[in-house]
């Protein structure tokens, strides 16, 4: 209780100087201020130690830090006191996201506020930078699963607050990683909301069910190290805790002494913050929505191997320009042609030397350009995989040739999802449920709406996730069916053709559902040849947003475009540069994506970019 009352009291300070007055410090060119959800976990002071520090190396910046002390109500205070200092952006670690979401909705309409590690409701934020905690449950699981091995064995599992979504979500990929594992059985799963001293008292009440424990999993390195505490003197039960942080009771330095068996590593995400803080004020192009940190296994035999890794030289040192590998699709559609564009001017502005193949919508050139980019003994490769599967050979021949792959626009399936460094996409899923959602609100007073789908290229994940997305929410209405689904593999040409014979087929067609503008507005061309009024007769909603797309809006040919942004070069450069000067990448890299009805088409035409 003393620290928070200090911390709370140092807020309190912090604030005074700046009550009112904060503009005649003009030495103050940007003011962010730091919601904090509570102090007493030690992650959080590190998190803060990280924003604070990473502050510094930028000039005329200052933060000041609130401190909620796990009460939604006071953060929800909290955040309203910093808009009223007249801070120029948030940065926000909620308390709970459910009940923090309106107050984070009602900030992000005077600043931009950047969401660290719970993620809320909705999209009303600019940033959310997080781990992916379902795959920290499944690492951790992995783990267990590889200590315990094909012999019978029980693992008993500490969480934190139960209801907080990063325990929900770790708990998921935890047990998903023992499903394949009959032989182990999850002797027990406690809540000791994250705290060291209740995970100690928990072990010492519950002695029996720890004690003929094979392994413990405990959601975080404090609570772990409570559980050491309380099983001092019996047998050594290898233990697994979760953040890996630095200092006298960090996860590594546990890790080093023996005291756990191993850790995840989960960056804070302080310092990215406050770099994609000042990305924002600074108005920087390319900026995500969403950046999923990567989360590392750590064992005492990895440590040691890292022990003696150098930090990457930087390439800049040795004066020759980083070199990326880029393997396209093809030229299927405008937003592809869009994508190239950006990448190659990226590449250009940003002084990275790229190696650019295009592989004419077929897997094995791509593969072949992939190879061609491991022999040119580039430092960094990134493709766009035509479809997800059939690259877990190429992606070991480029681990093995120690080059990390970026996969870019779309993902892949493969069985080590390690293979790649980061992946730099979009939302899939999202963009076919704002489709839905779209097409269920134009025709909520109609009866029986028939929807023909045109789907995108057969195995590719934005075809695989756009269709399960828009199927997910259209199928919650009993008035709404898909009557058919063929496809065009994201080619006008062929989403024309594909509408010709849904018109041949059905007598009643209500709406189309396209995977991308640009068999959509071949759609429009067949609806016309029909003698139909494309956008009335048959109303007509897709994926992308490019230019072509808001002019047939503008002429009510098309309804409704929801965005997904092929301006990835930016980023992608950002990844590259980064790399190559030794900083860790993320792990996911969500891009920002907005609906288009064709209402907003006049407004927004001269602005689109592609
Ligand atoms: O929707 C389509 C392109 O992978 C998201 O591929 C991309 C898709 C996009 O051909 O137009």
């Amino acid at each position: 209780m003393k620290k928070i009352f200090f911390t709370t009291l140092l807020a309190a300070l912090l604030f005074f100087p700046f009550l009112g007055c904060r503009k005649e410090h003009t030495d103050i060119e940007f003011l962010i201020g730091v919601a904090q959800a509570n102090l007493s976990e030690p992650w959080r002071e590190v998190m803060n130690a990280e924003i604070q520090n990473t502050a510094h190396s930028y000039s005329g910046v200052r933060v000041v830090f609130t401190n909620a002390a796990d009460n939604w109500e006071r953060q929800t205070a909290d955040i309203d006191k910093l808009i009223r200092l007249g801070i120029d952006l948030l940065i926000v670690s909620p308390v709970e996201s459910r009940e923090i979401t309106p107050a984070i909705r009602t900030a992000h309409k005077e600043v931009p506020v950047i969401v660290i590690d719970k993620a809320i409701e909705g999209y009303d934020y600019t940033l959310f930078i997080g781990v992916d905690n379902d795959l920290v449950g499944r690492q951790a699981g992995r783990y267990v699963c590889e200590y315990i091995g094909k012999e019978p064995g029980r693992v008993v599992e500490v969480t934190g607050s139960s209801e907080s979504l990063p325990v929900i979500e770790r708990k998921a990929g935890f047990r998903k990683a023992l499903d394949g594992f009959p032989n182990i059985e999850l002797a027990g799963s406690f809540d000791a909301a994250w705290h060291r001293d209740q995970a100690e008292d928990l072990a010492r009440q519950e002695r029996d069910v720890f004690t003929r424990a094979s392994i413990i999993f405990a959601h975080n390195d404090a609570m772990a190290l409570g559980i050491y505490r309380a099983l001092a003197g019996e047998k050594h039960i290898p233990i697994i805790g979760i953040d890996g942080l630095t200092g006298p009771e960090g996860g590594l330095a546990l890790v080093e002494s023996g005291i756990l068996d191993a850790t995840i590593i989960c960056p804070t995400g302080g310092k990215e913050a406050v770099h994609r803080a000042m990305d924002i004020l600074q108005k920087r192009d390319g900026l995500p929505k969403k950046i999923f940190l990567r989360s590392s296994l750590v064992t005492r035999q990895i440590l040691q191997e890292n022990h003696d890794q150098s930090l990457r030289q930087s390439v800049r040192s040795s004066g020759k320009p980083p070199t990326l590998g880029f393997a396209q699709t093809g030229r299927e559609s405008a937003w592809r042609e869009a994508n190239t564009k950006s990448i190659i001017s990226a590449a250009k502005q940003s002084g990275v030397e790229l190696l650019f193949e295009n592989a004419e919508l077929n897997q094995q050139k791509q593969i072949d350009a992939i190879r061609s980019f491991i022999d040119a003994g580039v430092d960094v490769i990134a493709f766009s995989p035509l479809v997800s599967t059939g690259w877990d050979e190429v992606l070991e021949e480029a681990r093995r040739a120690g080059i990390p792959v970026i996969c870019s626009d779309r993902t892949v399936k493969v069985a080590d999802e390690t293979l790649v460094t980061t992946y730099l996409v979009a939302d899939f899923i999202e963009e076919g449920r704002r489709a839905a959602q779209w097409l269920l609100e134009e025709t909520a007073e109609k009866e029986k709406i028939c929807i023909v789908e045109i789907a995108g290229l057969p195995g590719s994940t934005p075809a695989i996730d756009r269709q399960k997305g828009f199927a997910d929410v259209i199928n919650r209405s009993a008035r709404h069916s898909i009557i058919d689904s063929e496809s065009g593999d994201f080619i006008g040409n062929l989403g024309y053709e594909v509408m010709k014979q849904f018109l041949k087929r059905h007598s009643k067609i209500d709406a189309v559902y396209a995977h991308n503008d640009d068999m959509a507005l071949g759609a429009v061309r067949a609806i016309e040849e029909a003698g139909l009024k494309p956008g009335s007769d048959i109303l007509l909603v897709s994926i992308d947003g490019v230019k072509a797309a808001f002019q047939a809006m503008k002429k009510g040919k098309l309804n409704c475009s929801v965005e997904c942004s092929p301006l990835l070069g930016p980023q992608l450069m950002k990844a590259v540069l980064d790399y190559v000067h030794g900083e860790e990448l993320p792990l996911r890299i969500n891009t920002e994506e907005g609906v288009f009805p064709r209402e907003l088409a006049k407004e927004y035409l001269p602005s689109r970019q592609y």
